[in-house]
């Protein structure tokens, strides 16, 4: 059996080690498609942090409590850079982490492209599922947002642009996530790059030969929907030969983790697993999904078109996730 999962986040990552769990104990292959619309230039080093969380979170270094980065992390290289007054000051990078973003980006400037210095990295963590980033092109997830006049980090690349006259600009993802928690004004997100990009090689053969396609519960406006915005990767999922299965993100009315609710809003789609099931929508009506898992707490979600079933789907642990996978196969 062979299983895409697209992804991306720390919830992504959770749920490929239930995904690779599963796959251990039928035999499966599994390939992670991942978003690399997090992805920023920062003291002149590329930063992938979604590819970096499947890395550490498979490869058993990630910190579990904070989420992304390294376990034991030290923070030596952040602190002097801070002593130079060097910006952005509010995006950290641990000096472990420094050490990926160095060979990756070394990697990256000898003209390896990203699908192979992604190859490259995980020999050293050996995540046990083939990671391809959506596309090896340059795709940003950028936030136009108003209403702050010190928006919009020089320090990041594209960041700076200037307001318009209704007062919007745009800034980097990272800025708008980790600067401003989501908490200022926001009016749509841009995938700068998407219309050139192409899906990294790999991607659309993994989609064509795959038994399955898995949604993976992650955020869909800032995780799955840049994925999906590499032209040719949607369409290769909606018209592929494989039924694709979504896992809701959201329980009870709110997102598992992260700010799915203020990414939604701004989309104007109901924080809920039925407005999430809807945003995807019906394969059958020229949406993505056959099957739609929600939470028990969701019971009787309805999405048109969509088979919807529930299961526990809280993370907690290996084993639980790995369930919540099978129940999702289960909807096939
Ligand atoms: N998240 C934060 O909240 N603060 C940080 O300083 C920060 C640094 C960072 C460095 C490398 C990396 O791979 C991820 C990092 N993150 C940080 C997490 C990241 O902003 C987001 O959680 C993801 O992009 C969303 O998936």
């Amino acid at each position: 059996m062979r299983i895409v999962v697209l992804t991306g986040g720390i919830g992504g990552a959770r749920f490929l080690l239930g995904v690779r769990a599963y796959a251990r104990q039928v035999g499966a292959e599994v390939t992670a498609v991942v978003n690399v619309g997090d992805d920023l230039l920062l003291h002149g080093l590329k930063v992938c942090p979604d590819l970096d969380s499947v890395l550490y979170t498979l490869g058993g270094g990630a910190d579990r409590e904070r989420g992304w980065g390294r376990a034991g992390e030290t923070w030596t290289i952040k602190t002097e850079l801070a002593a130079y007054g060097a910006e952005p000051s509010w995006f950290g990078l641990g000096d472990k982490d420094v050490a990926t973003h160095l060979v990756r980006t070394t990697m990256l400037n000898a003209g390896y492209p990203l699908s192979q210095v992604t190859e490259a990295l995980a020999t050293r963590w050996q995540p046990g599922v083939r990671l391809l980033p959506a596309t090896d092109d340059r795709l940003e997830t950028h936030v136009i947002v108003s209403g702050r006049s010190e928006l919009a980090s020089p320090a990041l690349a594209n960041s700076a642009g200037t307001a318009d006259e209704q007062g919007r600009r745009a800034v980097h993802f990272q800025e708008w996530w980790v600067r401003y928690r989501a908490d200022v004004p926001t009016h749509r997100f841009v995938f700068v790059g998407a219309e050139t990009a192409k899906p990294a090689p790999g991607v659309v053969e993994a989609l064509a030969a795959a038994d399955v396609v898995l949604i993976a519960p992650s955020n869909p406006v800032v995780s799955i929907a840049p994925v999906l915005a590499v032209p040719g990767l949607r369409e290769a999922v909606a018209g592929g030969p494989a039924p694709v299965v979504g896992v809701s993100p959201v329980i009870g009315g709110a997102p598992v983790r992260g700010m799915a609710d203020r990414c939604l809003a701004v989309l104007g789609v109901e924080c809920s697993a039925a407005g999430v099931g809807g945003l995807y929508g019906a394969r059958s009506d020229g949406g993505l999904l056959d099957g739609w898992l929600v939470a028990p707490e969701d019971e009787g979600t309805a999405v048109p078109g969509v088979t919807v079933r529930s299961a526990p789907l809280r993370m907690t642990d290996e084993p639980a996730t790995a369930a919540m996978v099978r129940a999702a196969l289960e909807l096939m």
